[in-house]
């Protein structure tokens, strides 16, 4: 008997295989222990993201379980010897219609499970702006700029103004009051950039030529990883900035010490 018939070697063949499976489950089942699943979130949108994630990860679980169960039977079970003729198949119109039929609902599923998150997320602004009219000048709340390699973030004069003297700038460092819609519209002056907060399931491409708004409630005071997700040229690992979410009175009296700073043409100690 040829080795690589023998029974113990198609075991162990088999065996390997199984352990794929077992492995991959074995490791999102027990990420969270080891500190490899998500950050938290800290974002009133987030928790419906990881829920449209895990509803998507679920289905991509059983399905991988499953074929892995057949590849593995199927390589134990043919590999053995055997004295009959194999029979010669024309395909199975049948087999073709259940496995296109299949994944064709599942992803009908998937995107109707998705349209209210997408909704509230990108299109919906909670400032009454659509994501596809042009940004409304009375409600701006800050302007988010992307450039090789930084980020800043720019909020108005007390007037609203964008363009005036007073405009407080803060290179990588955003700073946003907690429990506050916050609603800014991302700019890129260069190149495509996205703006990333993992602990706000927030990601959104910063587009050349377009002002793109974007909005996120953070529901923790604390200091959050802001990244850009878009290789965007040799320096994209420097654009790595801080969200600075404090409450209402302390970010209050940042923006006033701020623009008092700014007025004072650096007197102040
Ligand atoms: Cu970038």
């Amino acid at each position: 008997m040829s080795l690589l018939k023998s029974f113990f070697f198609r075991v162990f063949i088999s065996a390997l295989f199984l352990a794929v499976p077992i492995l991959g489950v074995w490791t999102f089942v027990t990420a969270d222990d080891h500190g490899w699943w998500f950050p938290e979130n800290v974002s009133s949108y987030g928790g419906e993201i990881d829920y449209l994630f895990n509803v998507i990860l679920t289905m991509v679980a059983i399905t991988f379980v499953l074929t892995e169960v057949v590849l593995v039977y199927c390589l134990f079970w043919y590999s053995q010897k055997r004295d009959s003729k194999a029979t010669f198949s024309h395909g199975s119109h049948t087999l073709e219609m259940i496995w296109t039929a299949v994944p064709a609902l599942l992803l009908v599923f998937i995107a109707f499970s998705q349209m209210g998150a997408w909704n509230a997320v990108k299109i919906d602004m909670p400032d009454g702006t659509e994501a596809d009219e042009p940004y409304s000048p009375d409600r701006p709340m800050m302007e988010v700029y992307a450039s090789q390699f930084d980020w800043r973030a720019r909020y108005p004069d007390e007037e609203g103004n964008f363009d005036g003297m007073d405009v407080v700038e803060t290179p990588y460092d955003m700073y946003v009051p907690v429990d506050t819609k916050v609603v800014f519209r991302l700019i890129s002056r260069d190149v495509l950039h996205s703006f990333f907060v993992p602990k706000f399931r927030l990601k959104q491409d910063a587009v050349p030529g377009m002002e793109i708004p974007v909005w996120f409630e953070a529901t923790a005071v604390g200091e959050y990883d802001l990244i850009c997700a878009e290789l965007c040229g040799w320096g994209h690992y420097k654009m790595a900035g801080k969200v600075h979410v404090l409450p209402q009175d302390e970010y209050d009296a940042w923006l006033a010490g701020a623009r008092e700073e700014l007025r004072s043409n650096g007197s102040l100690d």
